[in-house]
């Protein structure tokens, strides 16, 4: 972003509910605008913070005729969250103690008003402060890795605090690294990219001291991602959709419990005859449970029950179909696994095309969850504190030679061995998991194409249509990739009922349209 174009936004900017309108008009990524925001926030802060504690006087007495915090936050173009703080030393609360736990206050509106003020402070609340602070982690294992990948040798602010000096950037390398022409010695990650004048701060503060010490060194920052529920608002995402993905989001730390407790073989099956991993019915109970409760959705249908459930009282008029846990049998042997979820705005029964939106949660080495409404898919990852924050938007399916081929190649039929050996003929590498989820995760990451066919015995392959082919088709489509039975656009399939089984290829557009000329020439 050049330097004009990003003064203008930085003048335009005025609010969180700016970022959407201001990321369209100016084709810059909500991340992005957002961490200007925090800028212009923080910069407004230094700029006025004296100001407002002179007048705190007044400020309380406006609020005692009845103006709220917000509208005295936004009057005086302030941080809600800093604006009560220094209120209630006004007051003569103890500030940070009642901002922390604004249930100690008898008040009952100064309690609502500040609950109020520390829900729409992106930038000074609480959360705010543990985002960034989970963020800031973040930055610096991101630096650990790519110092452990460029194999350099180095140590951390935490074993340079053994020290007796008190000022230690992050990482201290022991031998320079030539970034961009300059022998870089330390490192510094900051939560936040700072605008100018707050950059000249930190060099002033901080920055010049390590430069005496140790000479040249870099700072990385801008790890300003959004939580999962500000991101849905700031997308515009329907308010009803958007609670459901939120409790999807919060049964993934509840189902990660279950993994070191329920092991091994249940001892019922499913309908398709499959003995149940004990894991399978965990996660099934979890999710069934969940949303009974919530009553956001009508209409349940999981890969482990039977019939479709109908909530009593539901609020929504929504589906779901789940996968509750899938590649379950790979959890034994500790390997990647997840949770797929399709989003129908009525009954289940219905083509992938007409779903609003579909998902994945992934338990991996990290544990990410993948969604998509309609406007691009987009991926989190799981903090420490069990909350999902923006890890990368508007996924697009890149072109790659991955291929993960299901079922076994003595039942091959004569069109997909064809297809599957051409794939080979054109290098590509083959990696197939045994979890549907993980391997189509992985192309959609890296290009290729997921394939569980038609076999010999077998017209519709293994996978199932609802709970496996629709949900992850609608994520590779909406990602620009496509997903096909071999005759045609998966989504438009209208299933005949839960069990439905179908022929799976998914990924990249020019592989799916091999296969299905493959198809038509075969004649079958
Ligand atoms: P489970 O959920 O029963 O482990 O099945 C996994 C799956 O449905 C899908 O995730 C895999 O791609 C496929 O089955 C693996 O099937 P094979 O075991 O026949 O390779």
């Amino acid at each position: 972003m050049n330097e004009r174009k990003y003064k203008k936004i930085y003048e335009k900017l005025k609010c969180v509910e700016d970022i959407n309108r201001i990321s369209k008009a100016y084709s810059v990524n909500t991340g992005a605008i957002s961490n200007i925001l925090h800028q212009k926030t923080v910069r407004n802060v230094r700029k006025y913070h004296s100001r407002i504690v002179n007048k705190a006087p007044a400020l309380v007495r406006s609020w005692k005729r009845g103006d709220t915090i917000l509208k005295l936050a936004s009057k005086n173009n302030f941080p809600p969250v800093l604006l009560a703080s220094i209120m209630l030393k006004e007051m003569g609360y103890k500030s940070k103690t009642v901002v922390k736990n604004p249930d100690v206050l008898e008040d009952k509106r100064l309690r609502y008003e500040l609950i109020k003020a520390i829900e729409v402070d992106f930038c000074f609340s609480p959360r705010a402060h543990s985002v960034q602070s989970g963020q800031g982690r973040m930055g610096e294992d991101l630096i650990h890795e790519w110092l452990e990948h460029c194999d350099l040798e180095f140590i951390t602010e935490s074993d340079m605090s053994k020290e007796p000096n008190t000022k230690t950037p992050d990482f201290l390398l022991s031998e320079p690294y030539k970034v961009d022409g300059i022998d870089v010695r330390w490192i510094e990650s900051k939560a936040v990219f700072a605008d100018e004048k707050e950059h000249n701060r930190y060099q002033l503060k901080q920055f010049s001291f390590y430069e005496d010490l140790y000479g040249p060194g870099m700072e990385q920052g801008g790890y300003r991602n959004m939580e999962l529920n500000d991101f849905l608002k700031e997308k515009g995402t329907d308010e009803k959709l958007s609670q459901l993905i939120m409790l999807f989001s919060e049964q993934a730390g509840v189902i990660k419990e279950g993994f070191l407790s329920a092991r091994g073989a249940a001892d019922t099956k499913n309908v398709y005859g499959e003995t149940q991993m004990a894991l399978d019915k965990w996660a099934d109970e979890v999710l069934i449970d969940a949303l009974r409760e919530s009553r956001l959705v009508r209409w349940i249908a999981t890969e482990e029950q039977p019939d479709i459930i109908e909530v009593d009282g539901a609020i929504n008029q929504f589906g779901v179909t789940i996968d509750p846990l899938d590649g379950s049998s790979l959890i034994d042997v500790n390997l990647a696994v997840g949770t797929i979820v399709g989003l129908y705005p009525g009954h289940v029964l219905e083509p992938g095309n007409t779903m609003v939106g579909a998902l994945y949660i992934l338990y991996g080495p990290l544990t990410t969850l993948t969604y998509t409404t309609g406007t691009g898919v987009h991926e989190f990852v799981m903090g420490e504190d069990g909350r999902f924050t923006l890890m990368q938007e508007n996924l697009t399916i890149p072109d790659g030679k991955i291929y993960a081929p299901g079922a076994l190649r003595k039942d091959y039929l004569p069109y997909h061995k064809q297809f599957i050996e051409k794939l080979e003929s054109e290098g590509y590498k083959l990696r197939f998991s045994g979890s549907f989820v993980a391997d189509v995760h992985q192309i959609l990451h890296k290009g290729g194409l997921f394939t569980y066919p038609a076999f010999a015995g077998k017209d519709s392959g293994k996978l199932r249509l609802l709970f496996e082919g629709t949900p992850m088709g609608k994520m590779v489509v909406e990602a620009g990739g496509a997903i096909s039975n071999g005759r045609g656009n998966l989504l438009d399939v209208k299933p005949s009922s839960v069990s439905d089984r179908t022929p799976i290829y998914v990924g990249g557009k020019r592989e799916i349209a091999l296969i299905e000329s493959l198809v038509k020439g075969s004649g079958t």
